[in-house]
């Protein structure tokens, strides 16, 4: 073999190779799409605090832009806050006080660095009520037990206003 030769099979051989690599990595994206593998917090999870940001993990880089994270509370309420930001495989979004405690579901809807839209949800439990929780029952009708029968009098006081006014107009009507 000349130097000549070797070249041109040296040439042949890299391009042999590449062309392997190509199919190689070519497929690899194609068979593996991202997958969720995780999120923060863990699907099922029970918290006791509320968390400030919730986020999805996945297998693969997802593409910012496309994204939607929703926490939607046990009153049907919604609890995600601004938009939601994307860190490779990670997405994740800001989370307003709490409400009430029970089950906050994190929807995701978003897209992977091959273009494939993933979607699905998991869920926590808070186990005591957040920031933003509405005041207990309880204490919402504490007030107007402590203080008794004193809504009535204002019924009695109109009562009264009312008789008098019927008997001074009959009075007026007799006399006239
Ligand atoms: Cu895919």
């Amino acid at each position: 073999m000349n130097t000549r030769t070797l070249r041109t099979t040296g040439r042949a051989l890299a391009v042999t190779i590449l062309a392997g690599l190509a199919l190689v990595l070519g497929a690899v994206p194609a068979l593996a799409h991202a997958q969720f593998e995780s999120s923060d917090p863990a699907d099922g999870a029970s918290l006791a605090t509320a968390p400030t940001r919730v986020s999805v993990s996945f297998s693969d880089t997802m593409q910012p832009g496309f994204n939607t994270l929703t926490v939607i509370g046990p009153d049907g309420q919604a609890y995600q806050d601004g938009e939601p930001a994307v860190s490779g495989g990670t997405v994740s979004i800001g989370v307003k006080p709490l409400g009430p405690a029970g089950r906050y579901d994190i929807g995701y809807r978003v897209v992977s660095g091959d273009g494939h839209p993933i979607e699905g949800s998991v869920s926590f439990t808070l186990t005591t009520p957040g920031a933003a929780a509405a005041a207990p029952p309880a204490a919402a009708t504490a007030p107007n037990e402590g203080s008794g029968g004193a809504p009535i009098w204002p019924w009695i006081v109109g009562a009264v206003v009312l008789v008098g006014a019927g008997v001074v107009t009959a009075l007026r009507l007799g006399r006239g």
